[in-house]
């Protein structure tokens, strides 16, 4: 039995013929495919977030001069509150209302009266106190329950104050995942913000787009474009705000970091406004290097050109000796990787860098073109001599999988002059024979780590202590516990920094658990 069938030969016979089409080993040769974007199994323990978690805390949340109203039990507006580091500064230009957490608080009483009421109070207070230029309304699973209309509510309120007032249904029961709280954000962003603003077009324009500013990645991939000489017109969100991301759509190209989340978007800008879209990564060096002469080939200015590369040469040589050390502390040590939807794509090509072999991966919620690849991307177009961009298309294919994509496919488009951007997945970034787990759960966590035995497991807060408690260092790679950035060049070696002090410190090892020398309960059988 390899470890794969180990684990899941504890299962019920129900709960195995569920999981054995979310766990796999990679095999040479074989198409892998992976059941993914599933409803989680009741009862079992899932990392994954709600479609509040994916609307309200991933989305929303880090527009810095906007007031989120969560509409529901204080629980849910805590929870997104503060939790996942996308940072975020006001100016004297800017609100910043980060530092806030407001809320309904529903009880009992509303649940079963309606909220409306304590709705409308809610935004007359936020209004009065805080004099914001765009409140936003959230809901969370029971308003979906009872029925409150928000969107009834805000349009009201929006006449009242004369301020804009947005309403998203993002009850958390939606979906199967935080993905569907990302749809329902981004439409409503794309409807209600979007283009309302009046700026001038900048030269050398880019929004960038699924960069939530995690430990500060968005500031320093801010640095590096504005080195160049790029105009970041607007982030989406990271550090992000409503008086930015109205001017969003006079950007001259769309820059997509998170594929997962916000993809749609870039094509819906496409649609509506003519921006081009490009795929990007700044986590990485091989990443960022190719993002960064993406974007000068399509702008084809030779000192833009000229300057992106004199940029890469600068940054890398900067960190260089960091990284070359690092590398020898790392070379040949084992990590997991766990991720939601893009980041373990992301980190996977950096720890190669380093050296780090992943022998456990996957994603919360990650469709299965993020597992076995997709070339959705959009295709630059020059003419014979490669000089100039003639034009930027998507190439789309109906079932949106890499299988798709034949060689003779891939060799007819190069032919035509066609330079695809084709992602391979999951697949294409990892050695066969690792397991991969799809919406993985505690139980697989715990079992996986006894068999595979990682130097290091990286993944959220929920898992960060049941591993450590098992004698393996966690670093988590949502919110990089109280650390960053881990983009751009200095973000590398940053990341490079972390993980080797996390690998070589023996503590977790050295911990011994009280219950195992110790009873920690104690009681007498019936009877005497
Ligand atoms: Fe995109 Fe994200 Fe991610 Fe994501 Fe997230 Fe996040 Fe993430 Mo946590 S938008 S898919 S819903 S890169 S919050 S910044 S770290 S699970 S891998
Ligand atoms: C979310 C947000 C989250 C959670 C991270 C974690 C984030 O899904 O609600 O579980 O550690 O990045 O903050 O993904």
């Amino acid at each position: 039995m390899d470890s794969k069938e180990k684990v899941l030969d504890k299962y019920s016979s129900k709960v195995y013929k569920n999981r054995k089409e979310h766990v796999i080993t990679i095999e040479e040769g074989e198409p892998n495919v992976i059941q993914a974007d599933t409803r989680a199994i009741p009862g079992i323990m899932t990392n994954r977030g709600c479609c509040y978690a994916g609307c309200k805390g991933v989305v929303l949340s880090p527009l810095k001069d906007v007031a989120i109203i969560t509409h529901g039990p204080i629980g849910c507006g805590f929870y997104t509150w503060g939790t996942r580091r996308h940072k975020a500064k006001g100016d004297e230009n800017t609100q910043s209302f980060g530092e806030y957490c407001f809320s309904t608080d529903m009880q009992e009483t509303d649940i079963v009266f309606g909220g409306e009421k304590k709705l409308k109070k809610a935004i007359k207070e936020v209004f009065e106190i805080f004099k914001p230029n765009c409140i936003m309304i959230c809901s969370t699973c029971p308003v979906g329950l009872i029925g409150d209309d928000i969107h009834a509510v805000a349009a009201e309120a929006e006449e009242l104050y004369g301020i804009k007032i947005l309403a998203f249904s993002c009850e958390g029961y939606k979906g199967v995942s935080q993905s569907g709280g990302h749809h329902i954000a981004n439409n409503g962003l794309m409807r209600s913000v979007i283009g309302t603003g009046d700026a001038e077009p900048m030269k050398y324009s880019v929004n960038l787009l699924g960069e939530y500013n995690i430990g500060g990645d968005g500031w320093e991939t801010e640095r590096i474009l504005k080195r160049i000489g790029y105009n970041v017109v607007s982030v989406m969100t990271g550090d992000g705000s409503y008086a930015e991301l109205k001017n969003a759509h006079t950007a001259d190209l769309n820059l997509v970091q998170c594929h997962r989340s916000i993809n749609y978007i870039a094509e819906m800008m496409k649609t509506k406004y003519g921006i081009d879209w490009i795929k990007v990564n700044f986590i990485g060096l091989d990443g960022i290097k190719k993002s960064l002469r993406d974007m000068a080939l399509f702008f084809n200015d030779p000192d833009l050109i000229a300057r992106t590369e004199a940029v890469i040469a600068d940054e890398e040589e900067e960190i260089a000796e960091g990284m070359a050390h690092y590398k020898t502390r790392l070379e040949g040590k084992t990590a997991a990787i766990y991720v939601g939807g893009s980041r373990t794509h992301h980190y996977i090509n950096l720890l190669k860098t380093l050296g780090v072999e992943v022998v456990l991966a996957g994603y919360e919620f990650g469709h299965r073109d993020d597992y076995e690849g997709r070339d959705v991307l959009p295709s630059i177009k020059r003419d014979a001599d490669s000089k100039n961009v003639e034009s930027i298309t998507v190439e789309k294919d109906p079932e949106n999988f890499k299988s798709i994509l034949t060689p003779e496919r891939l060799e007819e488009l190069k032919n035509a002059g066609v330079h695809l951007e084709e992602y391979n997945g999951l697949w294409s970034d990892i050695n066969d024979n690792t397991v991969v787990t799809d919406d993985y759960n505690h139980f697989e966590t715990e079992e996986f780590l006894k068999l595979l035995k990682p130097d290091i497991f990286f993944s959220g807060i929920k898992d960060k202590f049941l591993i450590q408690k098992s004698g393996v260092p966690s670093r988590q790679l949502h919110s990089y516990d109280y650390a960053g950035p881990y983009a751009g060049f200095r973000g590398a070696l940053n990341f490079a920094k972390d993980i080797t002090m996390a690998v070589y410190t023996p503590a977790w090892n050295l911990v011994e658990a009280p219950w195992k020398n110790t009873p920690t309960l104690e009681g007498s059988l019936g009877g005497t």
